[in-house]
């Protein structure tokens, strides 16, 4: 009998700055109630996925940062979700900004957990590639101020045995880097969890704007299949706060190829019912790590220095 889990994909709309975490909360838990309703046993949330995309402004009071953390996890206005999922008997990825102090030093990440179907935190992952930068730079239409206003996760790529599965998480900009695909399927994930949030729009280099969908998925297609995983990632997407989000969340199965995408930029359920035996099909051959992997010809990868 093969093994499976049933995984949505829950695409937010937009997050208007004044929506307060109630709401927020209230629409992801709809979308939980909907989900479990068509059988899911796991859903997947978007990357800071309780306030509106902060990073995109520049802010000098740290007060006015800090609002868009979460001190507590659960706190207050999100144990709804922790609730939610345990009357149901559904966990859940959350991506949203932490802070948290550490020997009396005030830390902040970019954040995303895993909530067991019994309500309770299994792991945690912080996020390692933040893009962006970290001074102000008013030419930009918007800011992309995550080197600003998060720290580099300090937890590393970690996987967790739930879900009769193993299960690794990541977060936006992360699915960019191979590296990210690879620490997980060597921990031997089988599925990777991620939230995003991409503005259509990239400063820098306005002619690749056309091209982030294709960005998107060319790279999560590829470490899908390059790795033999399953790729569950989630936009928030649309117009937020006059900035246009990439929407197109999807679900992309160890053969590389997607087996389901959002097609609003709206609130909106993508659910899957995941082989996860499928990875074999791809590790036990095309990408059987231990037959055909070189590690001692990839020491460039690890070292720190820039060559050429
Ligand atoms: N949130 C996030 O990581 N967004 C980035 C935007 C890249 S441009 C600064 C992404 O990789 O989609």
């Amino acid at each position: 009998m093969t093994r499976r889990l049933t995984i949505a994909a829950a695409q937010l709309g937009p997050i208007a700055r004044d929506e307060s975490r109630r709401d927020v909360v209230a629409r992801m838990e709809a979308m939980m109630r909907q989900a479990h309703a068509r059988g899911a046993q796991l859903v997947v949330f978007p990357e800071l996925a309780l306030t509106t995309f902060f990073p995109r402004w520049f802010f000098e009071d740290q007060a006015d940062i800090d609002a868009f953390f979460e001190r507590d996890m659960p706190g207050p206005e999100t144990q709804p979700l922790f609730d939610t999922a345990r009357e149901l008997g559904i966990g859940f990825y959350l991506g949203y900004a932490e802070l948290t102090t550490q020997n009396g030093h005030t830390r902040r990440f970019n954040t995303a957990i895993l909530v067991g179907d019994d309500g309770r935190i299994i792991g945690k992952y912080r996020k390692i590639h933040l893009p962006g930068h970290d001074e102000h730079e008013p030419w930009r239409p918007f800011q992309h101020l995550e080197k600003r206003y998060f720290e580099i996760g300090d937890l590393g790529f970690g996987t967790w045995n739930a879900f009769d599965s193993t299960l690794g998480m990541a977060l936006c900009n992360d699915r960019r880097w191979p590296e990210t695909y690879r620490m997980l399927a060597l921990q031997g994930a089988e599925i990777m969890m991620l939230g995003y949030n991409t503005p259509i729009h990239y400063p820098p280099i306005p002619a690749h704007d056309h091209l982030q969908g294709f960005h998107n998925h060319i790279c999560m297609q590829a470490g899908a299949y390059q790795n033999g995983m399953w790729v569950v990632s989630v936009a928030k997407a649309g117009v937020e706060e006059g900035c246009r989000l990439l929407g197109q969340s999807s679900i992309i199965a160890p053969t590389g190829e997607i087996v389901a995408m959002t097609t609003t930029q709206q609130d909106e359920l993508l659910i899957h019912d995941c082989d996860l035996d499928q990875t074999r099909e791809i590790r036990e051959h095309i990408f059987n790590f231990a037959l055909h992997r070189q590690p001692q010809e990839y020491g460039l990868i690890t070292a720190s220095a820039l060559h050429g």
